[in-house]
């Protein structure tokens, strides 16, 4: 880690300034830069970005301050206070942060996220839908980092759409009423507050909402209940975890992905789903000693590659292994190549499984592979986690490994993958298939690439389209907003439905309608 000084600014003139700078350096800091001067905090977009500019030339021109460790932090002031002058307030920290990612290269922006609401002090709903809304379009702007707390933030897609409306008239500064607006609703859900009909609605959808929505918003109090009901109607436990909660936490995935969702709100709901798992281990091991299906047991290393965090996919896998007779070493997260290695090599093991689930850790499995044929090893190597694929365990892991090299997507299909590799009458031919189905995949995606030819960047420049708007007639929309066409005739949404990703999923290349020329 890296030490982050708060703060230091021009409050007290430019001696002083360059002063602290030069000490924050000598000891290796980042720092954090308000923008406040010989004048005092800047309000406006204008000053905020005068101020931030000037402490950018001052730091990096003569104390020699490297840009990348100064995080500027342009001032949150409470919003829908009453007074006018407070109106634009967002709307400047907002436009400041994209001003400063743009000019001052580099440099990161911060900002203290709840003062935005202090007008709503007692009020957690909108305090926490302002909160969730501000930093949606302050992230959109660049912000890098903010200081808010965790427990009082929304999910942004979750804030009901008339108290959104509201609470972003403010932000955004929308319209003259908007602050009497929403003081007048903030009243309303005030009263709405003390009866808890509307935070409990949730209770009375069907078992996959409510899993859904615990772990979307963290709710770890009826989440053994609502397991158990999934358990009951699903049969399996195992189907509960790849049923519903797996769905789930795909939406917490790509709301959090498209920065709706913040990473304090995903440790929630990783939280939830581990409840949730743990809940189900007792009913995935009583389902395997009830059966009575024979395995060749084996011994399997499960390790989370060097950098990575996420563990509960590898916990359910190692889980869901030693139910089935395998002896599981799970080394836990972060776990760098060579530890991987000697491991494996003191205790022997079988097969070794590699999960990862961020974009550098597809890189991190192709180093293991790599290390794993320069140490001579044999053993099949697995390859699991959201963000791998079996495109890539085939064209960029495999090719680095003598020994069977298998993507595995999920902790069901590890059990089939495992004992086929553990069953000396199934192992040859099942390694032999996977080989072959990974060679024709690296065959059709170096066709693919060889298919495509690069203009250079000239050619591409100068084929760039022309649009001559002059020439094109724009046409009004018919009315514009939302139409909703409740009972519309499939037969007509037929025609614009794009069936690309439908091939995709089947691993055809290729665009629709082109790809049947
Ligand atoms: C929960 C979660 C977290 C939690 C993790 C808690 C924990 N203890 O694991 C926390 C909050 C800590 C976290 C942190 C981060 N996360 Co995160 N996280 C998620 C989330 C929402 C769910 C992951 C999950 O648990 N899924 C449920 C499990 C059961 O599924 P699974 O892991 O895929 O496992 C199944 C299979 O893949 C397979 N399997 C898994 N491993 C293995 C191994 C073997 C050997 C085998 C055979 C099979 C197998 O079996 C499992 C069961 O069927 C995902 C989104 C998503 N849709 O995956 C993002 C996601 C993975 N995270 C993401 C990011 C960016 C991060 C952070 C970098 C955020 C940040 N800015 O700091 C950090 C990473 C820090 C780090 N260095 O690793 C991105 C990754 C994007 C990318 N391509 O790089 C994702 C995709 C979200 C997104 N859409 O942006 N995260």
């Amino acid at each position: 880690g890296k030490g982050i000084v708060n703060s230091i600014s021009l409050k007290e003139g430019e001696e002083k300034f360059k002063e602290q700078a030069r000490k924050v350096l000598q000891y290796g800091a980042a720092v954090v830069v308000m923008a406040f001067d010989e004048q005092g905090q800047a309000d406006t977009f204008e000053r905020k970005i005068a101020i931030c500019e000037r402490a950018y030339r001052i730091l990096t021109q003569e104390v020699g301050f490297p840009p990348q460790d100064i995080i500027f932090d342009p001032n949150v002031f409470a919003v829908a206070t009453g007074i006018e002058e407070h109106n634009n307030y967002a709307v400047d920290f907002i436009r400041a942060t994209r001003w400063i990612k743009e000019h001052l290269p580099l440099a990161k922006v911060s900002g203290g996220i709840s003062n935005i609401s202090f007008a709503f002090r007692g009020n957690n709903r909108v305090r926490e839908a302002m909160h969730a809304a501000f930093l949606y379009h302050a992230i959109k702007a660049g912000l890098d980092m903010g200081i808010v707390n965790a427990g009082q933030l929304e999910v942004y897609e979750e804030i009901p759409p008339d108290l959104l409306e509201r609470v972003e008239d403010v932000l955004l500064n929308r319209r003259p009423d908007a602050t009497e607006r929403l003081l007048a609703f903030a009243e309303q859900i005030k009263e709405q507050g003390k009866s808890t009909t509307r935070e409990e609605a949730w209770r009375q959808g069907t078992v996959e909402e409510r899993l859904k929505h615990a772990l979307i918003k963290g709710i770890t109090e009826y989440i053994e209940t609502d397991v158990e009901e999934a358990r009951q109607k699903y049969g399996k436990p195992l189907a509960v975890i790849e049923g519903p909660l797996m769905a789930g936490m795909r939406v917490v995935g790509d709301l959090f992905g498209t920065g709706k969702m913040f990473l304090p709100q995903v440790v929630k709901s990783a939280r939830v789903m581990k409840k949730a798992v743990a809940y189900l281990i007792p009913f995935i091991e009583a389902e395997k000693a009830r059966s009575a299906a024979p395995h060749t047991a084996g011994k399997v290393l499960l390790a989370t590659v060097k950098g990575d965090v996420h563990d509960i996919g590898k916990n359910i896998v190692g889980i869901v292994l030693s139910c089935n007779n395998f002896q599981v070493i799970d080394l836990g997260v972060m776990v760098p190549a060579e530890k991987i290695l000697q491991v494996a090599q003191e205790e022997k093991v079988d097969i070794i499984g590699l999960s990862g689930l961020i974009t550098p850790s597809l890189d991190e499995m192709v180093h293991v592979a790599q290390e794993m044929e320069r140490l001579g090893f044999t053993v099949p190597l697995l390859i699991g986690g959201a963000t791998t694929s079996r495109v890539h365990t085939a064209v960029k892991i495999a090719p680095h490994y003598s020994g069977p090299t298998i993507h595995v997507l999920d902790a069901s299909r590890s059990v089939t993958v495992v004992s086929n590799l553990m069953t000396p009458e199934l192992r040859e031919r099942f390694t032999a298939e996977i080989t072959t189905t990974y060679r024709q995949i690296r065959e059709g995606y170096r066709r693919r690439q060889e298919a495509r030819a690069y203009l250079s960047l000239e050619e591409a420049r100068a084929n760039r389209p022309q649009f001559d708007w002059g020439k094109v007639p724009i046409t009004a929309p018919h009315r514009p907003g939302i139409t909703v066409l409740p009972d519309y005739p499939l037969e007509k949404i037929r025609e614009y439905i794009d069936w690309t990703p439908f091939f995709l999923a089947w691993e055809l290349a290729g665009k629709y309608p082109q790809i049947f020329q």
